[in-house]
């Protein structure tokens, strides 16, 4: 069902959305890649053996998001699958410390990125009558965890656009599905905690978190179920974890 399938992916410059883009790739599809950093999308788009357009863009500026899709040719405008991948944390810390800055990051990239995506590309699915949505939600979306508030509000708010937008889209063929993952390894950390590669290697000490692979092939296969089947969410935890905030550690 992938074969040939046009797909987006948000974020394709590294972690879960690279490996989404290399995992469609495998299964068959054409791929429009975004992200800021178009070096990244460039040599990734090098490495695919898949026909791929990229999209160097901050899913944060509207105007750079609807030029962009309005200006695929023919062949590309059409989506099939949409994944909304683009996010990030910034900082960790408690609110009243936080700097205000960092929650405009978290909100205008997680929150109105993903709709400034979502308005671009969803209203050709409509036209056709098919199409898929996948937004990468987190646990941090359905439990808060002390030091995170408004990463985990950003968070919440996609899985309640996933699920607004499931509604609105109801008898018009287009799924609507929501992954929300766990902890996985990534540039994620590295971003949160601005560069401290120390810092956030130590979230993960001691447990074996997700690879971005493993979220991608989550992301694949719910795309790949038949068009009538609509797997609405998903909750994908390493075996080390049991909640946002409850994680198994071993010492070395
Ligand atoms: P990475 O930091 O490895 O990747 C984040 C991606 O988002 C990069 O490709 C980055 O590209 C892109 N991005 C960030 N800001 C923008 C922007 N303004 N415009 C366009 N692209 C942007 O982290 P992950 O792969 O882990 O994160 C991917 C998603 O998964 C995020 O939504 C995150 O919240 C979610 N998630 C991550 C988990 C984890 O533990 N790692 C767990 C649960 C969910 P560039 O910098 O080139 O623009
Ligand atoms: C990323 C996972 O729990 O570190 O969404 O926030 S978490």
């Amino acid at each position: 069902m992938l074969v040939d399938a046009t797909v987006l992916v948000t974020g394709a410059s590294s972690g879960i959305g690279r490996a989404c883009a290399e995992a469609f790739a495998r299964a068959g599809a054409r791929l429009l890649l975004c992200a800021r950093r178009g070096d990244r999308l460039t040599e990734l788009a090098d490495s695919l053996d898949a026909e791929v357009r990229t999209l160097p863009l901050d899913v944060r500026d509207r105007a750079a998001v609807s030029a962009a899709v309005d200006g695929l040719d023919d062949g590309w405008r059409n989506v099939d699958v949409l994944v909304n991948n683009a996010g990030l944390a910034v900082g960790f810390g408690p609110l009243q410390d936080n700097d205000p800055a960092d929650w405009d990051r978290m909100i205008d990239t997680n929150i109105t990125g993903l709709l400034n995506v979502t308005h671009a590309v969803v209203p050709a699915m409509v036209r056709r009558g098919r199409g898929h949505v996948i937004n990468i939600g987190s646990i941090a979306g359905r439990q808060t965890y002390p030091n995170g508030a408004v990463y985990c509000a950003t968070k919440a708010a996609v899985d309640r656009i996933t699920t607004g937008l499931r509604m609105d889209l109801l008898g018009k063929g287009v799924r609507v599905s929501t992954v929300d993952p766990g902890a996985v390894e990534t540039e994620f950390s590295v971003v949160r905690f601005s560069g401290d590669h120390d810092r956030a290697e130590r979230v993960y000490e001691g447990m074996r978190p997700l690879t971005a692979d493993d979220v991608a092939e989550t992301v694949v296969w719910v795309a790949d179920r038949p068009a009538h089947v609509q797997v609405a969410e998903v909750v994908l935890l390493p075996t080390d974890q049991a909640a946002a905030t409850q994680i198994a550690r071993r010492r070395s």
